[in-house]
Parts: structure tokens; C-alpha cells; sequence
């Protein structure tokens, strides 16, 4: 075999630094460039690349490791590489890194599998406890998995010293999935051998070791799911984490590409316990007071329903945004007299092709319209602190009233679609969200939103920016109403609208520039040939 080995690269001079996680396994094919390890300095964390491709027959480290220039991560071997001559390979000075110990007799070696874990599928590993090489008592903790509900520790069923691991961060497992190998010391759990197909363990089922806030992956109806999503963390963060209750889908990762650091745990600690030393009100969030808790029963009679999940998620996101945001809202009536008449116009083409037109498509096309003309709302601010994100596309995401909660689907690229195609999509999006089948995706990637009441009335609300994006719309229930025209007042039908701006991102001339230019197109959908 043609065996190379993949060694530390010049990481800027660090001694020392710690593997946080190592993103391959023995088996894996590997192509030049590939992440293979990542390291953790107190600083940053780095991803290591494979310097070659190839499959990847050992392991040289483990999570927890120190490791500097030089120091020894893996052999693979090499792509295509025939076996020229079985001589032994030469070994490696291992340099900082420990090789893994050799493996006890097969006969005393077992499978460590994931035992019933309640019928979850799928479950993410979020931390390995244990390194290869580790001895191991009974019942110690061998990897924490984690559903969107709860987190579990899976333990040894028996002692003795882990000889292989097959699971990485990330690898998502089901019961009877093999974790590792393990020498146990004296022999027992014969009725598990290595090289049978992995047994269900008799282990008990492991208890859900600690609640964990928000779900990661689970739909965000209000919120733009890319800063909810997967939290990108190592395990030493996740465990600093664990340590000081720190929620990490709170937080918003400056490692790269958003991974999440140690100094990201503590930057959001900070203010907190330097609030509570100085004796300002805690409990509420940002410092602000807890609404008191109340029995309500000492009052008449009453029953208490459990709220949904997505009426959760949704006050969590209302909340953070609420506090996040600098709203300003702003109100204009548009005149939609001419746009009624051509929407009834279309009423009988409508019900011929099967579809209802309502107001909303026309609200969609002339947002896009006014989102290009004024590009100050297509944007969301970096979580830097420092820039802005310009967008080049319009998504505009739609409030639907579901029996669940409020969800907010995603229509994608409406400055390029039809009136009815557009209506197909509201119709066939409204509907999946009122069946609770949206996915997350279904509602990820808007540029701004609309939230019509006009269905269920009201003169005008104050929406709430459904950050990271800007602005949202709000529609109220059009009337007729008397508007002068210079010379008398005529009867026009008039549609309330509330918009609602992030005042960092947008000042009020870019917002009033906005809504001139949205509620002229409204009132004459001419102008969106222009
Ligand atoms: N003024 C007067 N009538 C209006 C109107 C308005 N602004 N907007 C819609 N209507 C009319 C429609 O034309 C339709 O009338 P017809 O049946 O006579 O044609 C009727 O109201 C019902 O419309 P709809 O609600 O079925 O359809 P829509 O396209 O207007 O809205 C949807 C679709 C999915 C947005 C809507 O059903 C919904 O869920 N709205 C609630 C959004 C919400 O809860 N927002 C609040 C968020 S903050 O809590």
C-alpha cells in the first residue's frame, strides 16, 4: 500500500492547539482540500485540509489533542495506488500526537451501539466523550446525541478501553448504529462481537440528560432560518455552552463562516452577569424586568393549553425581534379603484383556470417593483456589525394564518413571475403551510414580507420586522372613502398599508421614497411595464 501521511501545515507559528473535532473517519475517501481536522486556539478555530486524496486508513489523533506544525493527522492511502511490496511502512515519529493503542484480542472486543433511544431517528452526535485508547467504566458517557427536543448521553454498556470509534460529529444515528469498538476488560457482553452485524444493545434506554431551548433545524415561521439553522459549533464550544446555560442558536458565530467561537459564549455572557453584578433587573431578557407570574384561577375559572411549537418559536422570534430592531412604522393608503376594476376584469379567466385572484398577487409584484427601486430595503445587516448585505434577488415571504400559528412561506424571484403564476404559487404555499407540510427551505431566503389582514379587517397594525430582513409590509381592509381631487371629493377604494422598517438599515426619506413608489404602482399597475 501507498501510504502518505497528512501532517499539521504552517499554522502561523500556534504551539499546542487543540483538535476540536475531526471531520473524517477510517474509510473515508478524501479529496485534496478536503477538511480533515479543526483545530482550536483561544482565538480562532481553523479547518485543516487534506494536503492529498486518498482513503483514509488511520486516525493519529484525537478530540482534545495538542497539536503544533508537524505534528501527525492521518495516513491515507493513496488513490489508485496498488500494493507494490508488503513491507512494513516506516512509522512516523508521531511527533505531539499519540498513537492510537494497539487492539486487545478480537475475542474480547465488542460492538458499542446506540441502544433504544424512545424510536428517534437520525439523531445527531453533537459531542464524542471519549477518545480512542480511553479506558472506560460502566455506564460512562460515550457520545451525546441530540434531537430537537432533548439531548441524551449514550454510556458504556461495559467497561473496558475503547479500541476504534466509527462516529464523527454531526453523523446522525439510529438505535442499533455502531459507535466504536471496546476491549472489554474481562470479556463481557459476549453476544456483541465485532464483526457481527451490529446487535441491539440490552443497555437501558439512556435518559435525556439536559432540555435544550430552541430546536436547531426546526421551522422558523418568522424568522429567516439561515441564522437559526444547524448551530456551527465544536464541542468545546457546545460544552462551555452546556456549562453556563448559553442557548448557541441565540448566538451568532464570528469563527469562519459563522462558527460559533468560545469568545462568542462568553461576549454574550459578559453583559449579562456584569448586569446582574451591578443589580440591574435580569430574568426578562436585556435586562428587562419579568412580567410577573399571576394565578389567574384566584379570579373565576380557567384552563391552561399548551402552546404549539410554532406559537413558540414564533413568540421567540417576535420577542428577539421586537427587542433587536429599531422599528419605525409609517402609514399610506394606496388608491386601488383601477386595480379592482382590472382584478374583476379577470374574475371569470380566474375561476376558468381554477384559481381566485385576490389582491395579494398584484401587492407581491408591485413590493418586487419598489424593492428594485429602492434597494435601501432589499438588505440585511451583517451580523459584523459592519456591513450590509445587498441582495440581488426578491423573495418575498407571505404571512398565513395556519391553525398551527403564523408561518411565513418564501415566494422566490416574484419580480420575474406572472400575476398567475403567482397566485398558483400563494394558493399551493398558503395551503401546505395550513396542512403544517412547509419545510424549513419553504421559508428561508425572504427580502422582505407581507402580512394582509385585509380578509379579516382593521384600518392599520404596526408589523413587526421579520429580521434579518428590513421592512415587512402590512395590508389592511380596503374601503371606499371620500378623496379630494382638486376640485371635489370622489368616491375611491382605498387600501390601508403599514409599513414597518429597521431603522439602522433604512432612514425615513429611503421609506417614504418607498412607499411613493409602491402605492403609485398599486394605484396604476401600468407602471410595472415601465
Ligand atoms: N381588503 C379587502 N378585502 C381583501 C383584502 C383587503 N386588503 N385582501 C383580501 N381581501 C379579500 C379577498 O379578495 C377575498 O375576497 P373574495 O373571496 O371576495 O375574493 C377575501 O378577502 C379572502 O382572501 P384570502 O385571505 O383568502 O386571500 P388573500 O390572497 O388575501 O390572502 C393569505 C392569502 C394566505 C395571506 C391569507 O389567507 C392569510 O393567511 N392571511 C393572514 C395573514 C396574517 O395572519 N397576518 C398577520 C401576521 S401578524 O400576526
Amino acid at each position: 500500500m501507498a501510504i502518505q501521511t497528512i501532517k499539521v501545515p504552517d499554522i502561523g507559528g500556534a504551539e499546542g492547539v487543540e483538535v476540536i473535532e475531526i471531520s473524517v473517519k477510517v474509510g473515508d475517501v478524501v479529496a485534496e482540500g478536503d477538511s480533515i481536522v479543526v483545530l482550536e486556539t483561544d482565538k480562532a478555530s481553523m479547518e485543516i485540509p487534506a494536503d492529498t486524496s486518498g482513503k483514509v486508513v488511520a486516525i493519529k489523533v484525537n478530540i482534545g489533542d495538542k497539536v503544533s506544525q508537524g505534528s501527525l493527522l492521518l495516513e491515507v492511502e493513496a488513490e489508485g495506488a496498488a500494493a507494490p511490496e508488503p513491507a512494513p511502512q516506516p512509522v512516523e515519529p508521531a511527533a505531539a500526537a499519540p498513537v492510537a493503542a494497539p487492539a486487545p484480542a478480537a475475542s474480547a472486543e465488542v460492538n458499542l451501539v446506540v441502544p433504544d433511544i424512545g424510536g428517534a431517528e437520525g439523531v445527531e452526535v453533537i459531542e464524542i466523550s471519549v477518545n480512542v485508547g480511553d479506558e472506560v467504566a460502566e455506564g460512562d458517557s460515550l457520545i451525546v446525541l441530540e434531537t430537537d427536543k432533548a439531548s441524551m448521553e449514550i454510556p458504556a454498556e461495559a467497561a473496558g478501553k475503547i479500541v476504534s470509534l466509527a462516529v464523527k460529529v454531526g453523523d446522525k444515528l439510529s438505535q442499533g448504529s455502531v459507535i466504536g469498538v471496546l476491549a472489554t476488560s474481562g470479556g463481557a457482553i459476549a453476544s456483541a462481537p465485532v464483526a457481527a452485524v451490529p446487535a441491539k444493545a440490552e443497555a437501558a434506554a439512556p435518559a435525556p440528560a439536559a432540555k435544550v431551548d430552541a430546536p436547531k433545524s426546526a421551522p422558523a415561521p418568522v424568522a429567516e432560518v439561515e441564522q437559526t439553522g444547524d448551530v456551527y459549533a465544536g464541542p468545546a464550544v457546545r460544552k462551555l455552552a452546556r456549562q453556563l446555560g448559553v442557548d448557541l442558536g441565540k448566538l451568532a458565530g464570528t469563527g469562519p463562516r459563522g462558527r460559533l467561537l468560545k469568545d462568542d459564549v462568553r461576549s454574550y455572557v459578559k453583559p449579562i452577569v456584569q448586569a446582574a453584578q451591578s443589580g440591574a433587573p435580569v430574568g426578562g431578557g436585556s435586562g428587562i424586568p419579568r412580567v410577573p407570574a399571576v394565578d389567574f384561577s384566584k379570579f373565576g375559572e380557567i384552563e391552561t393549553v399548551k402552546m404549539s411549537k410554532v406559537k413558540k418559536i414564533t413568540a421567540d422570534n417576535m420577542s428577539r425581534n421586537w427587542l433587536n430592531v429599531p422599528h419605525v412604522t409609517q402609514w399610506d393608503d394606496a388608491d386601488i379603484t383601477d386595480l379592482e376594476a382590472f382584478r374583476n376584469g379577470l374574475k371569470a379567466e380566474a375561476e376558468k383556470r381554477g384559481s381566485k385572484l385576490t389582491p395579494l398577487p398584484f401587492l407581491l409584484k408591485a413590493s418586487a417593483a419598489a424593492l428594485i427601486a429602492e434597494p435601501t430595503f432589499n438588505v440585511s445587516l451583517h451580523h459584523d456589525g459592519e456591513s450590509i448585505v445587498h441582495k440581488k434577488y426578491v423573495h418575498i415571504g407571505i404571512a398565513v394564518d395556519t391553525p398551527n400559528g403564523l408561518m411565513v412561506p418564501v415566494i422566490r424571484n416574484v419580480d420575474k413571475k406572472g400575476l398567475w403564476e403567482l397566485t398558483d404559487e400563494i394558493n399551493a404555499i398558503a395551503k401546505k403551510a395550513r396542512d403544517g407540510k412547509l419545510l424549513p427551505a419553504d421559508m428561508q431566503g425572504g427580502c422582505f414580507t407581507i402580512s394582509s389582514l385585509g380578509a379579516a379587517g382593521g384600518n392599520g397594525f404596526t408589523p413587526i420586522v421579520n429580521a434579518p430582513e428590513v421592512a415587512i409590509l402590512g395590508v389592511s381592509r380596503a374601503q371606499m372613502k371620500p378623496v379630494w381631487n382638486g376640485k371635489e371629493f370622489v368616491p375611491r377604494n382605498m387600501l390601508p398599508l403599514s409599513l414597518s422598517y429597521d431603522h439602522r438599515a433604512i432612514n425615513g426619506a429611503d421609506a417614504g421614497r418607498f412607499f411613493t413608489y409602491l402605492t403609485a404602482v398599486i394605484a396604476d399597475v401600468r407602471r410595472l411595464l415601465l
